[in-house]
């Protein structure tokens, strides 16, 4: 079996995804891959690496020495913090993908799932089944670098034939690990506050629709793109991807169903003016049409698995 690496695996994707990846190639031959210094405990199941993605020459020897052949690459900052340090968010979004795609363009690497989001659209893009193909003129850093990426993939695919594929995220939900700095994160916290019994402080107003995604939903997506053969990949650059879409007070309305006292207020902050640049939902037909995608959640059933599973000393482990 060909080795496996994730890098950027504690964070909110690459926690499940190496779990995933592991149940599919053996533990033995998935390594994850972060900043951390000792692995958690959740990933302790196989081989654990401590890796800084822009330390490009010791990424490099790594992959080589340990013939690593398919490369996950999730480190990145995510919108919020990113319009925080937009320098280093371009240049830890940007150097990182280009160590891993001149691995492969040099023979190391056979495959590489580099993600994508829907921050690549922007305030002049149609909002309402966001086409694949449409105008994207992003108007955040993290939406700048994604669109920039998505370029480079492609490039390197028609020109070198690195074969990277790529999938345009919505907001993902999910119970195993907090989210690390996106627009989209309320949609995760609310379960916490519910279920705790606070009320809740949405940062987005109430009406502000997006594509979301439950976590299980997003892995098996990863997972069936990178099995699909090379011929039924067609698109380079990044493919849409739709679960469902929701705004705060339709999730909040949804909560209150099965906990009747839960109450939302809403103090929008710096987050909404990069809510209102992206869409509020997405026409998938060519991830459909390609690989066969098709979503298993929509809002009811994420939000009876979230309630069900949240569970609410992951707040204290994070804050410790
Ligand atoms: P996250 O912030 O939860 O995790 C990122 C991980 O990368 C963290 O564990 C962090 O320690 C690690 N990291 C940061 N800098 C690093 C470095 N220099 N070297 C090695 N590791 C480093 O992010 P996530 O939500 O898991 O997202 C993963 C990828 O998916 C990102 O590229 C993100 O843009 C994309 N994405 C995520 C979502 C979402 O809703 N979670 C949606 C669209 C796209
Ligand atoms: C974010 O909000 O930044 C991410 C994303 C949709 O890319 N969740």
């Amino acid at each position: 079996m060909k080795k496996t690496i994730v890098i950027g695996a504690c964070g909110q994707i690459g926690t499940e995804l190496v779990l995933g990846l592991r149940g599919l190639k053996g533990s033995e031959n998935v390594i994850a891959a972060d900043l951390h210094d000792h692995c958690p405990e959740k990933l302790a199941g196989g081989p654990y690496t401590k890796m800084d993605i822009l330390n490009r020459d010791a990424v490099r020897s790594f992959i080589i020495d340990n013939s690593i052949k398919e490369v996950y690459l999730l480190a990145a900052l995510l919108s919020a913090t990113a319009e925080k340090n937009p320098a280093f968010a371009w240049e830890l979004n940007m150097e990182g993908l280009f160590t891993i795609l001149d691995l492969a363009k040099e023979g190391h690497i056979d495959k590489i799932f580099w993600p994508s989001s829907i921050a690549v659209f922007g305030p002049t893009t149609p909002k309402v089944n966001t086409p694949q193909m449409t105008i994207m003129e992003p108007s955040t850093v993290y939406g700048i670098s994604k669109q920039s990426g998505e370029r480079w993939c492609e490039y390197y695919f028609n020109n070198y034939g690195v074969d990277v594929r790529s999938i345009r995220y919505p907001g993902l939900i999910s119970y195993t690990s907090l989210p690390g700095g996106g627009t989209t994160d309320y949609a995760v916290d609310i379960f916490y506050q519910a279920k705790l019994g606070n009320d809740f402080n949405c940062f987005l107003n109430e009406d502000t629709a997006l594509p979301m995604m439950f976590m299980e939903d997003a892995i098996r997506a990863t997972l069936e793109l990178m099995e699909a053969p090379k011929e039924k990949v067609k698109i380079r650059s990044s493919y849409n991807l739709s679960g469902c879409s929701f705004t705060p007070k339709e999730l909040a309305e949804e909560i209150k169903l099965i906990l009747p006292e839960f109450r939302i207020q809403y103090s929008p902050d710096f987050r909404q003016k990069i809510a209102d640049s992206w869409p509020d939902s997405i026409d998938d037909s060519a991830a459909r049409n390609d690989w066969g995608w098709k979503e298993q959640f929509d809002t009811k059933s994420l939000v009876d698995i979230m309630l069900k599973n949240v569970n609410v000393s992951l707040l204290e482990q994070n804050n410790n």
